[in-house]
């Protein structure tokens, strides 16, 4: 069910209790603001979700509030994973969905990161 991107933060959400240790993740990388993980439905051979470690709901009130150093380790970790994962050598796509009608479904703000394939179009 897609989420209000301006809805109030939910602290019993997935990633929050990922973030908690409460509900397991295969960890890809962990930096001081951001977690990457791998997403338990992968839509292509590489598809890695990064998430910030503070409470934002979507790209929208993380763009409007978070601090310089969130932003700039969250873009670092973004374009880390993409190194890592070796999706770099062949090209891939970065994608977040905002709110309800941008599909967005977990309501903690989080980065899609598809490689390994190549990409059609859209991919969502
Ligand atoms: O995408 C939400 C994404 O989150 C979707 O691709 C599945 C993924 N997901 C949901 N639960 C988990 C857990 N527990 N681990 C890893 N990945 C998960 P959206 O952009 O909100 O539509």
């Amino acid at each position: 069910m897609p989420i209000d991107a301006k809805q109030p933060y939910d602290g019993q959400n997935i990633f929050a209790r990922i973030l908690r240790g409460e509900l397991p993740a295969k960890t890809v990388m962990e930096s001081e603001h951001s977690l990457a993980f791998h997403d338990i439905q992968p839509l292509a051979p590489i598809h890695v979700l990064v998430i910030p470690k503070g409470e934002y709901v979507s790209w929208d009130d993380f763009t409007a509030s978070a601090s310089e150093a969130e932003i700039c380790d969250f873009v670092r970790t973004i374009g880390e994973v993409a190194r890592m994962t070796g999706a770099d050598t062949q090209g891939y796509r970065i994608l977040s969905n905002v709110g309800k009608r941008g599909g967005q479904e977990v309501p903690h703000l989080h980065v899609h990161v598809f490689g390994g394939q190549p990409l059609g179009p859209m991919l969502q």
